[in-house]
């Protein structure tokens, strides 16, 4: 689409600026057909940036090799650029906006040139769902047109939903590499060096300027930024809820249905619970969504949910036919595959798939040939595959995809999770007392640091509060506010009973020789059916100090596990919840100042008090 057709005054005047500021050789305005896909294909192809794979086994699929310094989310690099430096809270980084707009404007100086700059009009939800919202991405790579297209709603129908003068949030960004008169990429991933990259974030203006990476959540801008960061501080305006949340539809045999979110922070198996296939009999899973969640009251007083986002931006070493099958099968077709390896017979590989790879020689993600694996596992430090290779995949293609999942008007959410990787102290399985202890369970929320990390923390439990430490795009104490601002809004309208109920679950407890006692995956089957029924008030439970747990028996073990383990994984351990709150009351909560809510200090001597009593 030419863009003289534009029917919003707002949007032409935006793009004619950036056209004059970022200089491309040609501009064109994305319509979302299949044409426009493969003519995307076709540029990265002709650029060497694309691999075909093999069209017998995975028909319309295509493998990228990023550069090595572009491979994941910069969260040193990554800002939210509020008025007042308290607003962004302690969590974020902080650049004054006006001086961080002037330093970007010089980036973006020319930054397009002998590139096509694309204009993406992308919705985030249903086109038209009255959750949903309209984003708008320019943006000088092809490849990231691609993945929006399969992440998102892109193209015409986007700006007929939009009209001449409805709001979108304007997304800026560029993979920071100009190319000179006759220069091409030639095979080489286009970025700018580390120190140049920005992800960046003007809550009050509601913008974001990406500028220098092409990676992920650093340039597919309707992920992260939109949803998350920005869309957290339009909840907050608005009142509703952007979480970092999967969205499950669970079927009893009875054949009811509930849904419920979960948030968990990043290594703690979300897309495949998203995607689990129970080993209940009777019970079925379905996928709503595996990553974010936006939540509205209805006229009813429920809380309804949709998931933003049309695919899976999923991470590929340890998916596998045991891990989830689901997502093996979503990606059999019209996939495009980041930092993975590639077999002598042209289909992807990676560490954990299952099966060693086929042939003599493998190519890994950086190009090079290596002796093919015979087992699906690698020496550390010479993985073929990327730790954060990535699949992008429809969700339409997902064989568990609730037929529901693209319902304007959202899913009715009966309970939320919380989880994270706990070798100790936190139990299978805990209800929340009452909202406010929901609240408490979310805000600590902290997960053991893994090796898949590179840090110097591997080991430690890092507190990553309702999954969101990285994608909150205000303070985390005024965001705690706010979910305690809206359950105390339910009760007063007489909805307190229709507010989902708060759970926190953790299958990943360790016994004294570092083995997990529960065997998690499928098998989480077993607690989600225990919440369902907590839902109803139904299933046995019994009143702890730190919140309502399964009574012994309450949740069946499964094949090889005591009933002694399921009473240690059902059992509140009191010293180590004393250190838990100690810890939280002095390394945790402090962190957030005055801005940490009074409900939360109170929530947290209410269970000393308990565990002491
Ligand atoms: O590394 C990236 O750019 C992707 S991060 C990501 C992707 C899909 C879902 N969640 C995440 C995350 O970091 O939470
Ligand atoms: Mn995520």
């Amino acid at each position: 689409m030419k863009l003289e057709e534009l029917k919003h005054p707002g949007l032409k005047k935006w793009i004619e600026e950036a056209v004059s500021l970022m200089s491309p050789n040609a501009v064109e305005v994305c319509d979302g057909t299949q044409s426009e896909y493969d003519r995307m294909i076709k540029a990265l192809l002709d650029a060497g940036l694309a691999t075909p794979l093999n069209a017998e086994k995975r028909p319309n699929c295509f493998l990228f090799r990023s550069d090595p310094s572009d491979v994941a989310r910069v969260e040193n690099r990554t800002y939210i650029a509020s008025k007042s430096q308290d607003d962004a809270g302690p969590t974020n980084n902080w650049i004054d906006p006006a001086e961080l707009k002037k330093t970007m404007t010089g980036l973006y100086s020319g930054c397009m040139k002998g590139r096509t700059m694309y204009v993406i009009p992308f919705s985030m939800g249903p086109v038209g769902s009255d959750i949903a919202k309209i984003g708008m991405e320019i943006t000088d790579s092809p490849y990231v047109v691609a993945n929006m297209h399969i992440m998102t709603r892109v193209g015409t129908k986007v700006l007929d939903v939009l009209g001449s003068d409805g709001f979108y949030v304007p997304c800026f960004h560029s993979v920071g590499k100009p190319l000179a008169e006759g220069e091409e990429d030639n095979g080489k991933w286009p970025c700018a060096p580390i120190e140049d990259k920005y992800i960046s974030h003007f809550p009050e203006t509601r913008e974001i300027w990406s500028y220098g990476s092409g990676y992920g959540g650093n340039a597919l801008l309707g992920k992260k930024c939109l949803a998350l960061r920005i869309a957290s501080v339009l909840a907050r305006d608005e009142g509703w809820l952007a979480e970092h949340m999967l969205i499950l539809k669970i079927t009893s045999p009875q054949g009811e249905v509930k849904y419920v979110t979960g948030a968990f922070p990043s290594a703690c198996g979300k897309t495949n619970l998203a995607m689990l296939v129970p080993t209940l009999p009777g019970w079925k899973v379905e996928t709503v969504g595996d990553d974010i969640a936006w939540m509205k009251f209805g006229a009813d007083g429920r809380l309804y949910a949709i998931n933003p986002e049309a695919g899976f931006f999923g991470v590929a070493p340890g998916t596998n036919d045991d891990s989830n099958k689901n997502a093996m099968e979503s990606i059999k077709k019209n996939t495009i595959f980041t930092n993975c390896g590639l077999t002598e017979d042209g289909d992807i590989w990676w560490e954990q798939i299952g099966h060693g790879a086929p042939g003599k020689e493998i190519i890994d993600w950086k190009g090079q040939k290596k002796p093919a694996p015979q087992t699906d596992k690698s020496p550390k430090g010479e993985e073929i595959a990327h730790a954060n290779a990535r699949f992008t995949a429809p969700a339409r293609q997902c064989p568990v995809i609730a037929s529901e999942w693209e319902d304007p008007k959202g899913v009715p959410i009966s309970a939320f999770l919380f989880g994270g990787r706990r070798p100790s102290t936190i139990p299978l399985v805990n209800q929340s007392k009452g909202w406010i202890h929901g609240v408490f369970m979310g805000s600590i929320t902290g997960s053991e640091v893994t090796a898949a990390v590179i840090s110097d923390q591997v080991g430690q439990i890092r507190r990553d509060p309702f999954a969101m430490l990285p994608f909150c795009g205000y303070h985390m104490g005024d965001y705690f506010k706010h979910w305690i601002k809206l359950g105390q809004k339910a009760e007063a309208e007489g909805n307190g009973d229709k507010l989902p109920k708060i759970f926190f679950v953790n299958w990943f407890r360790k016994d004294k020789d570092g083995k997990f006692m529960w065997p998690g995956y499928s098998e989480n089957s077993r607690v989600l059916a225990w919440i369902f029924e907590r839902c109803d008030n139904k299933a046995n439970y019994m009143e702890t100090p730190i919140g309502n747990l399964p009574k012994p028996g309450a949740i069946e073990a499964p094949a090889g596990i005591s009933a002694d383990t399921m009473e240690e994984l059902c059992s509140v351990d009191i010293e180590g919840w004393k250190k838990e709150i100690a810890d939280v009351r002095q390394n945790h909560y402090p962190k957030f100042g005055d801005k940490l809510p009074k409900e939360l200090y109170a929530e947290l001597d209410a269970i000393e008090k308990r565990l002491n009593g």
